[in-house]
């Protein structure tokens, strides 16, 4: 069945466009070298993600999913039925399709910097839940939250799954956090992912699975930009290195470069020694108290939290 995009209203809030190229400059000019986790979702990334997910070692996606469905009912009853609902990044959709059936909101409002997935997901929900009005807005959330008009007189919620918030520094969520309590306004709640700080081994297995596909995934970043930037990456020289840095409370991914080569990109030549890398991701593990402690700092107080029972992964609740 073809998704009926006529039946979603869309907020086109002109985000600035991402520059791969800049960016990528940019970072490969810094030490360490670096390139943001974004850049990793080309429709090859966001394929590979997806079967990151299914893999056995990485618990988060199950676990959250396991939570939702658990204490969805719990989870509707703190955040208000009937409101508006916004959702920070529209991912997959299993996470959203359980908190709607429970939550059943008058509004659902998704926010992507991704126009063409964002239209696709919330034409497919639209069509699936038709006594829910969908308003799809292209924005890129991490800069602030400039949102069309919201009703008023309705309970407001947000969504954030997935650990997302995890790719951010803990001074950049915390701006975001602050961004999500303006747009709720007091009063507000959110729902959002966050996983655990855990067993360095868990997290280390989570991140370089057996049958390698973060490995894939993070090196499809170099793939992509070979395509798209004209760049000469030589896939047989960098290898995939993910690790958990416990003084940082952070999962690092990089890519290494395992000997002394140069790249060309836009008629510059990057020199790699071997053992040198680009620094593609962070990913910040929370403990319970250690999140909510940053989420007050951007005005949120604590409502509830569900984990489960090996403590992996958390959901919090929290109030404007
Ligand atoms: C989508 C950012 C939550 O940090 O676990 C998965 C991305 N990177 N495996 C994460 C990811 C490597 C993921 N997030």
């Amino acid at each position: 069945n073809p998704p009926h995009e006529s039946a979603v209203q869309f907020h086109d809030m002109h985000p600035p466009a991402e520059d791969l190229r800049a960016e990528v400059l940019h970072g490969l000019a810094q030490r360490p070298r670096r390139i943001p986790p974004k850049f990793f979702y080309d429709q090859r990334g966001s394929e590979l993600f997806e079967a990151i997910t299914d893999t056995p070692e990485y618990y988060p996606t199950r676990t959250e999913l396991g939570l939702l469905e658990a204490h969805g009912e719990a989870m509707a009853e703190l955040l208000g039925r009937g409101g508006v609902l916004l959702e920070l990044g529209s991912g997959s959709s299993r996470k959203i399709r359980l908190l709607l059936d429970a939550l059943r909101p008058a509004l659902y409002m998704p926010l992507d910097i991704s126009r063409e997935f964002l239209l696709l997901s919330a034409g497919e929900l639209a069509r699936d839940y038709p006594a829910i009005r969908v308003h799809a807005a292209c924005v890129d959330y991490s800069q602030g939250l400039a949102l069309p008009a919201l009703p008023e007189g309705l309970p407001r919620a947000a969504f954030f799954p997935g650990s997302s918030i995890g790719n951010f520094e803990p001074d950049q969520a915390r701006q975001l956090l602050a961004h999500v309590t303006r747009a709720l306004g007091p009063g507000g709640r959110l729902l959002i992912g966050v996983d655990l700080q855990k067993d360095p081994a868990i997290l280390n297995a989570a991140y370089n699975d057996a049958t390698g596909v973060t490995a894939a995934f993070n090196r499809n970043l170099l793939v992509r930009i070979n395509r798209e930037l004209g760049a000469d990456f030589d896939l047989a020289h960098f290898h995939h290195r993910a690790f958990y840095a416990p003084g940082h409370g952070r999962v690092e991914m990089h890519l290494i470069s395992d000997c002394l080569q140069q790249v060309r990109l836009d008629g510059q030549r990057f020199r790699f020694e071997a053992g040198e890398g680009i620094h593609t991701e962070c990913s910040y593990k929370y403990s319970v108290e250690g999140f909510q402690t940053l989420a007050a700092r951007a005005g949120f107080a604590p409502l509830a939290v569900w984990t489960d029972r090996d403590q992996l992964f958390s959901v919090h609740c929290l109030e404007v």
